[in-house]
């Protein structure tokens, strides 16, 4: 479908007399894609629902919740991997693409769950993790086994110095060098993330065309499209120490573009760490033909401290928040296409990151659902979130389960920083913190499994679960439907351009959509205190529509606005009073 915008907006009268539009600037016609109003939630297998009792989640688990899911509205699930592997990165290293795990289920399940999805109008995106396989991949196997092994040029290999030492000082992002001597052919072979993860070699023809051959093999099954792992470092050039946003990498996304999901309307998200709103732009920009949108993280590093990363976290600063919003939003208002999210299965749980976990769980979690649902994008829910789940705080580091928090916890207590200070970093940050099972109810194990879970599940699940909220009109979980329903009855929130309001409020963060003369505010408190608000002479005593709010509805913008603690609200401002 077609919808045109003209900036500024004087909408469907100028369209008819195109004559006269000259003199009010440009006219946009915005191709609409079925995913622009669609709502992504996104499952990790291993923890969301277990259905044949071994404490681990699976394909059956997830086809059993896919009536909840339909009833929360969504209408994309984001599956994180289910293929064929040893889990030494739970998934995100793959022995086999064309296979499930059989601790996941089987390809009949899987073929299940794409049909049984497809009935409720749900799609899956299936996890594209091509960066690198796992070290048991068949091609991996093949190529260590000589240096002129068919395969040996599927990966990355380099002599060691004349020390022996490896080529160079590059890291894995979890910890320790980037390279691993492989003693059978005396070469060291590299690997971004673990050992176990030896890095692909997409310079090398043959690699592309397996891959594409794969994704083809998954797009003919009916999935909804790909979330593309690490995407942005399929561009390596090792030898220059090139990793992220390599010079061949958007050739690269569009030889994949039009090998495989080019001519399909299928949703193709790409995970990139180093990516900037002009790189964004080139991947998702329509007629450049790569990607639908990425993932992009400048929100979220917002807490990291600049030297130690995540693991000596930073206080959340919503001015600067506000001011990367802002930008992302700008930067892709016209051209391409945002992604958004508070958090992933990398990522701390949302509402104990950017909320209150505690006294206001359940007003913060909403006051950032609606921050984030009414802005310009495709909105990801992580499983849980919906509910308000929250960080963990296990006594050990080994309950955290994560190949990554071990590995740092090593490296970095090896260098001397205390446990103590390791574990505050831990606490905030370490991915184990997205990963304890789901929590549906109040029974045993939190009703995700009738065996003990492969990871200890949050002890907060009697208080927080599915089946209280669904119990609760006030709950959170109904807050998400009423959020995905708008959705998907207003354009304005699909299509409206983005205005800040506000933006040295310390602790406001508020902005307007505008589509014709369709007109949002909307106006969420980051503070756990009241917060009065002096309403600009623009938006004082407009009236409307109360859309949403986590405390009563608010339709009439007053002078004076007081603010509960973490109140949020969005009202759709009547065309007459504008
Ligand atoms: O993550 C990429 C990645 O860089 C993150 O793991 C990052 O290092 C860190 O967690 C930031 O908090 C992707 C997958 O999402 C992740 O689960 C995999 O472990 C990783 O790639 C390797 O496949
Ligand atoms: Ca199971």
């Amino acid at each position: 479908m077609l919808i045109s915008k003209l900036i500024p907006e004087m909408l469907h009268s100028s369209v008819e007399s195109l004559g006269r539009t000259k003199k009010l600037t440009r006219v946009l016609i915005v191709e609409t894609k079925w995913w622009h109003n669609a709502v992504v939630y996104q499952i990790y297998p291993r923890s969301f629902a277990d259905a044949n009792g071994d404490g681990i989640g699976d394909l059956a688990g997830i086809i059993g919740k896919l009536d909840y899911l339909q009833t929360l509205g969504i209408n994309v699930i984001w599956l994180s991997p289910v293929f064929r592997s040893p889990m030494d990165d739970h998934g995100y290293d793959i022995s086999d693409y064309c296979d499930i795990a059989p601790e996941f289920g089987t390809l009949a399940e899987m073929e299940a769950l794409i049909a049984e999805a497809a009935r409720r109008d749900i799609r899956i995106l299936m996890d594209l993790v091509v960066n690198h396989t796992s070290d048991e991949h068949p091609w991996f196997i093949e190529a260590r086994k000589s240096r002129d092994n068919p395969y040996r040029d599927y990966y990355i290999w380099r002599a060691p110095r004349t020390d022996g030492s490896a080529p160079d000082e590059q890291r894995s992002n979890f910890g320790g060098s980037a390279w691993e001597f492989d003693a059978t052919t005396g070469e060291y072979f590299f690997h971004l993330f673990s050992k176990r993860q030896p890095d692909l070699n997409w310079a090398n023809p043959q690699v592309q065309q397996e891959v594409h051959q794969m994704m083809n093999w998954w797009l003919d099954k009916g999935i909804g499209g790909f979330r593309m792992d690490v995407i942005d470092l399929i561009g390596k050039e090792v030898d220059r120490g090139i990793t992220t946003n390599g010079p061949h990498l958007h050739q690269l996304l569009q030889e994949m573009n039009a090998a495989t999901f080019g001519e399909r309307d299928v949703l193709t998200v790409g995970e990139t760490w180093g990516v900037t709103p002009e790189i964004a732009r080139l991947y998702s920009e329509p007629a450049r033909r790569e990607l639908s949108m990425v993932f992009q993280f400048e929100h979220i590093t917002l807490t990291w401290d600049q030297q130690d990363g995540k693991w000596t976290p930073r206080a959340f600063d919503l001015r600067e928040f506000k001011g990367v919003i802002g930008k992302w939003q700008s930067a892709l208002g016209d051209t391409g296409w945002n992604s958004l999210f508070w958090n992933n299965h990398d990522l701390p749980r949302a509402v104990s990151s950017y909320g209150d976990p505690g006294r206001y769980r359940v007003e913060s979690a909403k006051m950032l659902a609606t921050a984030l649902h009414f802005l310009k994008g495709t909105p990801y829910i992580y499983q849980g979130e919906e509910i308000g789940m929250t960080n963990v705080r296990f006594e050990s580091v080994e309950d955290y389960q994560d190949a990554e928090s071990l590995g740092l916890y090593r490296e970095r207590t090896l260098a001397g920083v205390s446990h103590e200070a390791m574990m505050e970093g831990i606490y905030a940050n370490s991915r184990g913190n997205a990963r304890t099972p789901m929590q549906w109810d109040a029974s045993e194990n939190a009703g995700f499994s009738h065996a003990e879970p492969w990871m200890k599940v949050n002890p907060n699940y009697r208080e927080i679960n599915v089946a209280t909220a669904l119990d609760d009109p006030g709950s959170i979980l109904h807050h998400y439907r009423v959020l995905i329903r708008l959705r998907k009855e207003r354009p304005v929130i699909v299509h409206g351009d983005y205005r800040p309001l506000f933006d040295e409020h310390p602790q406001l963060f508020a902005y307007e959509r505008r589509l014709g003369d369709q007109r949002l505010v909307v106006i969420n408190n980051f503070s756990g205190q009241p917060v009065a608000l002096e309403l600009p002479a623009s938006l004082r005593g407009l009236a409307g529509e109360s859309l949403v709010s986590n405390y009563g509805p608010r339709n009439v913008l007053g002078q004076h606005l007081t603010l509960q603690p973490y109140e949020s609200f969005a009202i759709a401002l009547d065309t007459q009073t504008t």
